[in-house]
């Protein structure tokens, strides 16, 4: 039984939310009352609902963000008809702008905007004494950092062993780029660094090995960042798996020295790239030295063995096709180990907005609200970059097609992969659920029915990344009698394997 229930619904089980444990930390003296109940996306509401109420609880707060805001405004939909009497409150990325336009604003009792760490205690704490609150909807405080209590003895030894264990040494942004939601924090501001790394010290002496740092741009303070590199350096074991996201433009020296001494397989890196081109970046106000970039992806994939994932945005005012594909070519030739392409989202709050009328951008009015077409970029176009984006995680980024790949994407990988991904469509009509050995043969037919690659040249490359994929199967161009795969059970750590995909890959080049 739990008077205070903080829910959630994850993207998947390994995402543990960070934001709930703030908020449970800093609950004070309800704390011992409360509890946190995370659920998965796609759970089924009913089961959501009964789950809540078995704690009986008198309020219930629920984070809401991008991906569950359906799913959650069903729950909340089905809460109120079975029990109107629990107190509910929302907050969240997702409900902190457009408050008045939600539905799921409306069948709350509370909506706290921005963050929640302070003000949901306080809003708690008039609930249970009786005193009801002036204002329904409460904009939240963002209380200095130093006042908060960190969240990280929350990790539970589940979490620790089975979860990304998210942590933030820093919040907030100080650039602008109009599509984030972080353009409207007015600066970053650190935690105190010490403390922080008390915690840390916790988790690692609990046995936690997978950090995940949600900071925006982790390499901003370089002194910052170093602490921190050198405080996983010094308790390097191999098990360790530290994540940042960082600024491509920013890596001094210092921080070079320090990302070297990484070995292969613990350091990941997401870069955000979005775009190449200058105009597109003054129009969305995101300020970054192209030049930069490139140097320091080439030095870190040189010289480091950091894991790279770079991301590009498809669809952003004033991109158009060629554009966009001369970006992917731009930075495929950088050799991120993995390229993320994003459609544009018109997230709520975020200053992208300005641009609808004068780019024509259509946006898909529900969540996740990616940009379905621009004046640069028409719908059916759009539809093929969104496709080309599934494949390529497939294809490209999935680590498995190493030796087959440079044959499909040959000396144009954007326009190759672009023909290989319209073919796939118009001979599978999928672009999800296709299993593994369908999706070998399918490659190794468009080489040679499309790509005008040699039979043999493409039965070796395709065959060996298959062998090499672990699976146990057989391709149906096969020979009879040659089974590959001594097989190993790739999926049951899959963050791992594809990892492990990439280091393999790196050893090679
Ligand atoms: C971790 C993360 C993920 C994880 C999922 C985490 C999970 N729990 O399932 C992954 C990597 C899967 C993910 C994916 C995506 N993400 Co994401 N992600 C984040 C990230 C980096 C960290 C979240 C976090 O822990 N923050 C730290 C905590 C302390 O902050 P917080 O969660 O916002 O919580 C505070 C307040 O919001 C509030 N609060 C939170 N919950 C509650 C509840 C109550 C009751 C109250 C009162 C207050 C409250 O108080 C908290 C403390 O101050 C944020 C960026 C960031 N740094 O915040 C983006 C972010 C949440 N993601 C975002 C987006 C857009 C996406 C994607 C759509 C990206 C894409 N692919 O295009 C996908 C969607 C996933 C899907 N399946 O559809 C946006 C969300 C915008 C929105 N309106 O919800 C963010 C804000 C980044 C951005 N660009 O601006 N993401
Ligand atoms: S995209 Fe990155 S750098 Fe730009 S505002 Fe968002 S968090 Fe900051």
């Amino acid at each position: 039984m739990a008077a205070i229930v903080l829910a959630t619904l994850n993207a998947r089980y390994v995402h543990a939310s960070l934001g709930l444990r703030y908020l449970l930390a800093n609950l004070g003296e309800l704390q011992s009352g409360a509890r946190i109940a995370e659920f998965v996306l796609g759970a089924r509401p009913a089961d959501i609902v009964e789950a809540l109420l078995r704690e009986d609880p008198r309020i219930v707060g629920f984070g809401v963000t991008i991906w569950n805001v359906e799913d959650t405004t069903r729950v909340i939909a089905m809460l109120k008809q079975i029990a109107p009497e629990v107190v509910v409150v929302v907050g969240g990325p997702e409900v902190s702008y457009e408050v008045e336009e939600q539905r799921i604003c409306r069948l709350a009792d509370y909506v706290i905007t921005g963050p929640g760490d302070v003000s949901f205690a306080k809003l708690c704490a008039q609930v249970l004494s009786g005193r009801k609150p002036l204002q329904r909807v409460v904009a939240g405080e963002q209380a200095p950092l130093e006042s908060l209590t960190l969240p990280y003895a929350l990790y539970t030894d589940e979490d620790i062993a089975k979860r990304f264990l998210y942590v933030e040494a820093s919040r907030g942004c100080p650039f602008k780029c109009e599509f984030c939601l972080s353009s409207l924090d007015k600066t970053a501001w650190p935690f105190d660094l010490d403390r922080f790394l008390d915690q840390m010290q916790s988790l690692f002496d609990r046995g936690a090995r997978h950090f995940r740092f949600v900071d925006r741009t982790f390499n901003l303070n370089v002194r910052t960042s170093l602490r921190i590199l050198e405080f996983f350096i010094e308790r390097m074991d191999e098990r360790l798996f530290v994540h940042f996201e960082v600024i491509p433009d920013q890596l001094p020296d210092k921080l070079r020295e320090a990302i070297a001494r990484f070995p292969a397989g613990c350091l990941q890196f997401e870069i955000g790239i979005q775009t190449f081109n200058p105009e597109v970046q003054a129009l969305i106000s995101r300020r970054q030295d192209n030049a930069k970039a490139e140097e320091n992806f080439a030095w870190l994939r040189e010289h480091s063995h950091a894991l790279i994932h770079a991301d590009l945005i498809a669809g952003l005012p004033g991109e158009d096709l060629a554009s966009f594909g001369g970006g992917f070519d731009r930075l495929h030739a950088m050799r991120p180990h993995e390229i993320q392409v994003g459609i544009l989202k018109r997230l709520r709050g975020t200053p992208i907005a300005r641009h609808t009328d004068a780019f024509r951008m259509r946006y898909n009015p529900d969540p996740p609200y990616n940009v379905l077409a621009t004046d640069h970029i028409g719908f059916a176009d759009m539809q093929r970059i969104v496709r080309f984006a599934r494949y390529w995680e497939m294809v490209g980024n999935a680590g498995r097609f190493r030796r087959t790949l440079p044959l499909v994407l040959g000396d144009l990988p954007f326009l190759n992969f672009m023909r290989f991904s319209d073919w796939l469509y118009e001979t599978t009509r999928r672009t999800h659920e296709i299993a593994l050995e369908r999706l070998f043969e399918a490659v190794f037919r468009y080489l040679v029915e499309q790509g005008g690659v040699d039979r043999e040249v493409a039965i070796e490359a395709v065959l060996a990344d298959y062998q090499a994929s672990g699976a146990k199967g057989r391709l149906a161009f096969m020979e009879a009698g040659t089974a590959v795969g001594a097989g190993r059970n790739w999926g049951t750590d899959r963050t791992r394997v594809r990892q492990a995909r990439h280091i393999v890959k790196l050893g090679s080049v």
